[in-house]
């Protein structure tokens, strides 16, 4: 334990929240924020993420479940990668034993994953290797096995009751997802929108946004540098007929930004299927998961010239806060990449590659760098969940796995692709390093997105340099007309390296117009230099 945090706890008060003095079963204590000095570099946030489901990454004990102690042992892979920030699934405790979304304590561990000073060490660790750490938040909702929801369904004149959405009868009307949300008990009728076992919490009792205020602090004093806020558009409710996208979501995610404190260099970024764009304002959650452009990323990687022009002009509008990726945990968002691309590893290539190297934050879904497939023997979400491909026998567990491995095991892990200067790995650690060497390319402005055919080009300029981007999703070989450079501007290779693309540096005209040839299912990345 660091002495900042020893600070903390000491400053973490144990006054009884409840005016009756009961305790509910968890802390519920109030957490004074203290202010942190970030060890993380400047800019760190804009460098790429990788979503980690913890229970798939590594296991540290042979228990057959990965845990927070063998994510620590794996962060040299991640740093050699070039990842800047890690978005851990929840890994607070829970009831439902798999992707941690039901909350049964939001100070706690999950014990599976190790303790709170094993999530300490990884803190530090990841900081010392100028990585980030972003936790999964879940405040619509908790586990209906969450000591707070037991207080709350035990009795209408619980203290906790009001915590929780009641009825004396079940409402009439109601459809979420196709099922009841109203769930009937001894005590009344509750609310829960992802199902009973996950009962929403009533984010209009004051009470309720103060613990989570409180326990969001408790993480930030524990080194935590951002959270992932899940569900944001199924925070309030009014009635029937509006139970998701209410007004009043994005003020109370401005109002948890702004009371936490924790905007630059800490980062918040929420999850709205719907609404990515509203979110990502600076008067909701300041940044936000880029829906749809996940999908026009997916359907230009098969080369659908449609989604290659959706995918050109996306960042034309949205903001550069966006927080862009191919795939997620959730089903719903897609399959693995390599999935989606049919085991096709040049259109991985090429899908990755916009995402990559255009504006917003990459959130790489673990696996993707290897073309990990998903778990041909799972359903649904389990596909996408499977562990980490560390080395053709798996790698990952000394015992046996949660889970079967990918289908693709034997090929795509990380042992036989480090060996391999063409594999998947590669790719993503040459596209990350051009992200973490070429300030354009992290942060620079987004000019002259064109699409020639299936060809996309782009440029990324700031102050101190310009790169050019072009990506030729077709199987045959085409050209990129870029527009807009310097007068007689020389490309420089940046990639692939010049030794793997000899040739003459190509050069713009007077008018600042260049054709690049572009051979099929390419993705080439050049300097311009006058
Ligand atoms: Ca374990």
């Amino acid at each position: 334990m660091t002495a900042r945090t020893l600070a903390a706890l000491a400053l973490s008060l144990t006054l009884a929240a409840c005016a009756t003095g009961q305790s509910p079963g968890v802390d519920v204590s109030p957490v004074r924020q203290v202010p942190q000095a970030s060890t993380l570099p400047a800019g760190w946030e804009h460098g790429a993420f990788m979503e980690v489901y913890v229970r798939g990454f590594q296991d540290s004990d042979g228990d057959g479940i990965g845990d927070l102690r063998g994510l620590t042992q794996r962060l040299d892979y991640l740093q050699a990668l070039g990842i800047r920030g890690l978005w851990l699934m929840p890994i607070t405790a829970s009831g439902d034993h798999a992707h941690g979304y039901a909350v049964t304590d939001y100070r706690a561990i999950e014990p599976a994953y190790g303790s709170l000073a094993d999530f300490d060490e990884l803190v530090r660790q990841a900081h010392a290797r100028g990585i980030g750490i972003v936790l999964d938040y879940v405040i619509n909702h908790s586990s209906d096995q969450n000591p707070l929801f037991k207080q709350s369904a035990s009795g209408k004149t619980n203290p906790w009751r009001d915590w929780y959405v009641w009825e004396d009868a079940k409402p009439q009307g109601w459809s979420i997802f196709d099922k009841d949300p109203w769930t009937m008990t001894p005590t009344g009728a509750y609310f829960a929108q992802f199902g009973s076992p996950m009962p929403d919490f009533n984010l209009r009792n004051p009470d309720v946004v103060r613990y989570h205020l409180d326990s969001l602090r408790f993480w930030v004093n524990h080194g935590a540098d951002g959270f992932r806020i899940d569900a944001v558009g199924h925070l309030f409710e009014n009635g029937k007929d509006g139970w998701s996208m209410q007004p009043e979501n994005y003020p109370f995610l401005a109002k948890v930004r702004r009371e936490l404190d924790i905007d630059h260099p800490h980062v918040m970024v929420c999850e709205s299927p719907a609404d990515p764009i509203g979110f990502a304002a600076p008067s909701a959650c300041g940044s936000a998961f880029a829906f749809g452009h996940s999908d026009a990323l997916v359907k230009a990687g098969r080369g659908d010239e449609q989604a290659i022009h959706e995918v050109a002009d996306y960042f034309v509008k949205a903001p550069d806060t966006m927080a862009t990726m191919v795939s997620n945990h959730d089903w719903f968002a897609g399959h693995r990449l390599w999935d989606a691309m049919r085991g096709d590893a040049a259109r991985v290539r090429v899908a990755a590659a916009a995402y990559l190297l255009q504006p917003g934050t990459p959130y790489v879904y673990y696996g993707e760098e290897l073309g990990m497939s998903e778990v041909g023997s799972a359903e649904h979400d389990g596909r996408l969940r499977g562990p980490m491909s560390w080395t053709p026998a798996g790698g990952f567990s000394t015992g046996k796995p949660y889970s079967a491995p990918s289908s693709n095991l034997a090929t795509n892990n990380a042992q036989a692709e480090r060996a391999d200067p063409r594999s998947t790995l590669a790719f993503y650690t040459a596209m990350l390093g051009l992200r973490n060497t070429h300030s354009s390319i992290a942060t620079g402005r987004y000019a002259g997105p064109r699409v020639d055919g299936q060809v996309l080009s782009f440029r990324r300029v700031d102050a101190s340099e310009q790169t050019v981007v072009v990506i030729n999703y077709g199987p045959v070989a085409g050209a990129a007309d870029v527009t807009g450079l310097p007068a007689n501007a020389r490309l420089q290779r940046l990639y692939p390296a010049a030794s793997d693309a000899p040739g003459t540096a190509p050069a713009a005209g007077a008018d600042g117009r260049l054709a690049v040839p572009a051979a099929p299912l390419s993705v080439q990345v050049f300097l311009v230099s006058r």
